[in-house]
């Protein structure tokens, strides 16, 4: 075992308003009942538990087929950032369990109003850097990082008030698979570190790990984990809602969690995306449990 963290606030976020599929706002129960906390007390963490309530329904007052259910995002992201960036100035470590991927929004804009110069590592299928102007769905999640950088509406650019948004060098995506042709063109203009799955075939987990600790590192006040379980193959990680082939292996996944562990250079993370719903029996959440603990220092010998 190695570089535990001295205390964790666990904040459990029941949203998905930001996906097509409902489900995910089951993720973090699900992950509760597939023993997080049984892991934490093995591993000798203190940890407590905090639950986000869900916005009720809303109706958004001009329906944007672009934007879809923004009400609800709104709310429930200003209600998150406030709580990150409490703990976050607190100096306990933030484990935001969602939810969909929209979740990301409120947990970098609180964290990023407590860290001046955050970096951010995106593990994921996509890479969530559409606007409304090129999203083929409309849904939120799949702008979230996006928003972070400052790029989209502004009530969502401007959740959590004043803040520095992420900056495009301090961000690193792993994974990805599935980009449409406006996060391409992002990407490429914002010069973002991506590595593909072709990345990881070539190179190996193990350099792309090297590489995106490196970078995220260097020059930063602190690095944020948002892990989308849908970065990991659907075989071993049915349990969500956009599945896309040709994943992580469970190997990948865990070795990248426990370099990320050695390197003792995350502040925060989020695991989302999970959604019990569609799950094969308790796989995803399992697996979930296992990864957390990985990134936050159990290890093999
Ligand atoms: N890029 C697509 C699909 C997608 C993004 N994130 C997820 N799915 N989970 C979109 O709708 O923006
Ligand atoms: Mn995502
Ligand atoms: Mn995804």
């Amino acid at each position: 075992m190695r570089n535990l963290p001295s205390t964790v606030t666990i904040l459990s976020v029941p949203f998905d308003r930001g996906a097509t599929r409902r489900g995910a706002g089951q993720g973090p129960n699900a992950i509760f009942g597939s023993g997080l906390k049984r892991k934490l007390d093995t591993l000798g963490i203190p940890y407590r538990v905090e639950e986000l309530a869900a916005p009720p329904e809303m109706k958004d007052e001009a329906h944007n087929p672009q934007l879809k259910h923004v009400q609800e995002v709104l709310s429930i992201n200003e209600l998150l950032a406030a709580r990150v960036y409490a703990l976050a100035e607190t100096g306990v470590f933030p484990l935001v369990l969602g939810g969909d991927h929209s979740i990301a929004i409120g947990t970098l804009a609180g964290l990023t109003r407590h860290h001046r110069n955050l970096g951010v590592i995106w593990l994921d299928a996509h890479s969530d850097l559409n606007t409304p102007d090129t999203t083929p769905s409309g849904n939120i999640h799949g702008m979230s990082l996006a928003v972070s950088l400052g790029k989209g509406d502004t009530r969502l650019t401007s959740i959590g008030g004043a803040k520095s948004p992420i900056k495009p060098e301090n961000v690193v995506l792993i994974g990805s698979r599935s980009l449409d042709q406006g996060e391409r063109d992002l990407i490429r203009q914002e010069g973002i570190t991506c590595f593909t799955m072709q990345d990881i075939d070539r190179l190996g987990m193990f350099r792309v790990m090297e590489e995106a600790i490196r970078i995220t590192s260097a020059g930063t006040d602190g690095v944020h984990l948002s892990f989308d379980i849908d970065s990991v193959d659907p075989k071993i990680a049915p349990g969500t809602g956009t599945p896309v082939q040709g994943g992580l292996s469970y190997r990948e996944a865990h070795l990248a969690m426990e370099m990320l562990s050695e390197s003792g250079i995350v502040t925060s993370a989020e695991f989302v995306e999970n959604n019990p719903l569609l799950d094969r029996g308790q796989t995803t959440s399992r697996l979930l449990v296992g990864l957390i603990a990985s990134m936050l220092g159990e290890s093999i010998l």
